[in-house]
């Protein structure tokens, strides 16, 4: 007899291109690891509003305060959509953040590093979005249900972030020597590690293996880099920013572009916790979670209540 609670029967549905929903039989491995990618991608979410939260108080005209504001509250609705679907395979939200805290869960490397001027957003929006875009984009058919569907959602929202920045930088472009200078100087920083989002190279990605064969990552990483290059080098080029990569060429043969050698020795010491910022994005967190623990056994107390209530009438 067919035994739907074994792992060939999973792997079947898997190589059919079913999605897989919560109550479905999983491998151990699978639920595993969809919860270590999926919360780390949540708490990336949360994490990624600080160092734009850090210029809502400065942007330079309203217009660019209210549309900042709201993309910030998109990123915070990101990572609700995201602990949401990861709760479903039997993980506490507070046990995520726990595991945040705690160090144990890591979160995107990119959110380590300091936004010092407005031309930092711009680069944010622009690259750290766009690179989010294109591993997002193809996460929208990432094998798990839940985590598919939020990533469609996701995915609307996070194209009109890309173009904020992208806004940002071609403004800054046509300003004064110093403006254009402040954008240049942002896209050198921002630049190597936007391509380090995307993870190390395929051969020395550990969780790839399993990934691909369960489809949850579409692609991998360093195709899903190759993707970002190819189409940030032509949006830099219409604005006239140069790419701070002596090596960057075009590849006829590939037809893409072939660029310098990515710093893994920083990549590795900022996932580590020794980045520039790692030790105030985590205070932060901790601080305003602790802050809040009111709002969430109020939110209790409410329910509670609610469902009192609910009993007595029915
Ligand atoms: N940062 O074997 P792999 C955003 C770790 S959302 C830190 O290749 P995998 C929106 C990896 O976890 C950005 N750590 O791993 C926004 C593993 O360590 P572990 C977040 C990284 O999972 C914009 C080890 O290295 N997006 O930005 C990174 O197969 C603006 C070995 O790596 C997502 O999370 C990294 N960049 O591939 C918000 C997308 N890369 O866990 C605000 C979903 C690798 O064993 C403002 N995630 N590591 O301790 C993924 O697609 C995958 O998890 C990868 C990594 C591609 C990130």
């Amino acid at each position: 007899m067919h035994n739907e609670h074994s792992d060939e029967h999973f792997q079947k549905r898997i190589d059919n291109g079913e999605y897989i929903e919560p109550r479905d039989y999983m491998p151990e491995g699978y639920r595993k690891h969809l919860i270590r990618q999926m919360s780390q991608h949540a708490h990336s979410e949360v994490i990624g509003m600080q160092p734009e939260g850090n210029w809502i108080t400065r942007a330079p005209s309203l217009r660019a305060k209210q549309i900042l504001l709201a993309k910030i509250q998109d990123e915070g609705g990101h990572g609700l959509y995201l602990y949401s679907a990861a709760e479903t395979l039997g993980i506490s939200r507070e046990e995520m953040i726990d595991n945040l805290h705690t160090g144990k869960a890591k979160y995107s490397n990119i959110f380590n590093y300091p936004s010092l001027n407005w031309a930092d957003i711009g680069a944010i929006g622009w690259l750290v979005d766009g690179a989010a875009i294109v591993n997002q984009v193809s996460l929208q058919r990432t094998s798990y249900g839940p985590y598919s569907r939020a990533m469609v959602r996701i995915c609307k929202e996070e194209s009109f972030h890309q173009r904020q920045g992208y806004e940002i930088m071609a403004i800054m472009m046509r300003g004064t020597k110093e403006q254009q200078a402040m954008a240049q100087d942002a896209m050198n920083r921002w630049w190597w590690p936007s391509l380090m989002m995307f993870g190390p190279h395929d051969i020395d990605s550990p969780h790839t293996g399993d990934a691909v064969k369960w489809r949850i990552k579409r692609e991998s990483n360093d195709t899903l880099r190759q993707k970002f290059i190819d189409k940030t080098v032509q949006q830099a080029e219409v604005i006239g920013l140069k790419m701070p990569d002596p090596d960057l060429k075009w590849n006829e043969a590939k037809q893409c572009y072939d660029h310098g050698a990515i710093n893994w020795d920083e990549f590795k010491r900022v996932i580590k916790g020794d980045g520039p910022c790692n030790k105030q994005r985590m205070a932060h967190h901790i601080k305003y979670h602790n802050e809040g623990e009111w709002v969430r056994e109020a939110a209790e107390a409410f329910k509670a209540k609610k469902l009192q209530k609910e009993l007595v009438t029915a």
